[in-house]
């Protein structure tokens, strides 16, 4: 018996018109195809997020010294990298969210609340992906109020403090793109990405991603970032592969690059 290799191909990739920021492929009329491994490889779409193009840069947050008290210990600075645009190692593109749709997939909620921490005056982390329907704690380290604004598209707003050493809890039903903001310190912003689907991940420092166990099939998968905009491709799991491919992966590879242009991205 033959076994199932499932293959993953990119057939397109459709830039967004109205984002910042486009995604091309090397070269976008040529499929991509990883030949997934069996196991727990199986049906695996990982790769890297590169940026194309000169490297922005990218100046350091405005932080008002009067609105910064009581955010550190005495004597210590805030850090103020800015993270709405992170290129790490090969120009890999931190904190792209990549989400990919199979029907009738749902995310699991998970029992215990997500963490968002309020700490030295920024949110951490700076992207959070939750599943629809979970919960997440935003809570303040620190030895400064603050308070948490939300600017979702689909759940319900609020704007709500956080005493120091305090939490306030919110349940976030829908899939949404969440902008959040603390009003004390205007420096302070963050996204939290809620997911129906399963398949879906963050890239790290140096733009890697990998979402394992897809069904064969054809699925969208859309890839945004919250400077540089949003893409969409199809990725094409085949039931079988060509003989000998497995173990000879080709990783996925994406890029982003940003255009010049006023406006905001689109979410
Ligand atoms: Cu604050």
């Amino acid at each position: 018996m033959n076994p199932i290799v499932p293959l993953l191909s990119v057939l397109a990739l459709v830039p967004s018109s109205t984002a910042r920021g486009v995604a091309t492929s090397p070269d976008a009329a040529a499929a991509i195809s990883i030949p997934a491994r069996q196991g727990s490889d199986a049906g695996t779409a990982a790769g890297r997020v590169r940026f194309e193009g000169e490297k922005p840069e990218v100046k350091p947050l405005a932080i008002e010294p009067d609105r910064a008290k009581g955010c550190t210990p005495a004597g210590e600075a805030i850090d103020a990298k800015d993270e709405s645009l992170l290129i790490g190692k090969d120009n890999g593109i931190a904190n792209v969210v990549i989400t990919i749709e199979v029907a009738d997939a749902k995310a699991k909620v998970p029992e215990k609340p997500i963490v968002m921490d309020q700490k030295k005056c920024r949110f951490e982390p700076h992207v959070v992906v939750i599943p629809a329907g979970a919960t997440v704690d935003f809570l303040n380290s620190d030895q400064a109020a603050h308070n948490v604004h939300i600017y979702p598209l689909k759940n319900e707003g609020f704007n709500q403090t956080v005493a120091v050493g305090g939490k306030h809890t919110a349940t976030f039903p829908k899939s949404d793109k969440i902008q959040i903001k603390c009003d004390l310190h205007p420096w302070m912003k963050s996204w939290l990405i809620v997911s129906e689907s399963p398949f879906v991940a963050v890239t790290d420092a140096d733009g890697a991603f990998k979402i394992a166990g897809l069904p064969p099939g054809e699925h969208k998968a859309t890839l945004w970032h919250e400077e540089l905009g949003k893409a969409q491709v199809v990725i094409k799991v085949e039931p079988d592969g060509p003989d000998g491919a497995a173990g000879k992966s080709a990783p996925l590879e994406f890029k982003l690059s940003q255009q010049k242009k006023e406006g905001r991205p689109r979410r």
